[in-house]
C-alpha cells in the first residue's frame, strides 16, 4: 500500500509559516507564502510554499483541493512576473522525497532565474 510520510509540524517551513522563524518574504496571499531561499543557486531563487500542511508534491497533488493547486501555480506565475524573470525565462523545481533530494518536508516550488541556467535533467 502506498504511504505518504506524516506531516511534521516542526519542519522549518512550518515554523516560517507560523512566524516563529524569519524569512525574506516576496509574496503572500490566502494560498501561499513565498520567500528568498537561504542558499540561492541563482540571482533569483525563491521558494513558494502552500499554506496547507503538505509534505511534498506527491502529497499536495493527492490531497489538496483544486483551488489550492490553482492558487499555488497562479502565485508561481505571478511571482515570476513580479520579479521580472518570466522573460527571458526561469525554472521551477519541486524535489520530491528521498530519491528526489527533498530536504525540507513541506511542499515547496523553487523559482530560479536571473541567469542562463545549465541543463539539469536528470
Ligand atoms: P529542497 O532540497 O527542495 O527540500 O530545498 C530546500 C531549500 O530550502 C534549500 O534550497 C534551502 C532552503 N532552506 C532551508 N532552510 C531554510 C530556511 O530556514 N530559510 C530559507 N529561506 N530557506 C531555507
Amino acid at each position: 500500500m502506498r504511504s505518504v510520510m506524516a506531516y511534521d509540524p516542526q519542519n522549518i517551513f512550518a515554523k516560517i509559516l507560523r512566524g516563529e522563524i524569519p524569512c525574506t518574504k516576496v509574496f503572500e496571499n490566502e494560498w501561499v507564502l513565498a520567500f528568498h531561499d537561504i542558499a540561492p543557486q541563482a540571482p533569483v531563487h525563491v521558494l513558494v510554499i502552500p499554506k496547507g500542511a503538505y509534505v511534498s508534491q506527491d502529497d499536495f497533488t493527492a490531497k489538496a483541493t483544486d483551488a489550492e493547486i490553482a492558487g499555488l501555480w497562479r502565485a508561481v506565475g505571478q511571482i515570476a512576473r513580479d520579479l521580472e524573470v518570466a522573460e527571458p525565462g526561469y525554472r521551477t523545481v519541486q524535489n520530491t522525497g528521498t530519491n528526489g533530494g527533498q530536504e525540507v518536508p513541506h511542499f515547496h516550488v523553487h523559482i530560479c532565474g536571473g541567469r542562463r541556467l545549465g541543463r539539469m535533467i536528470p
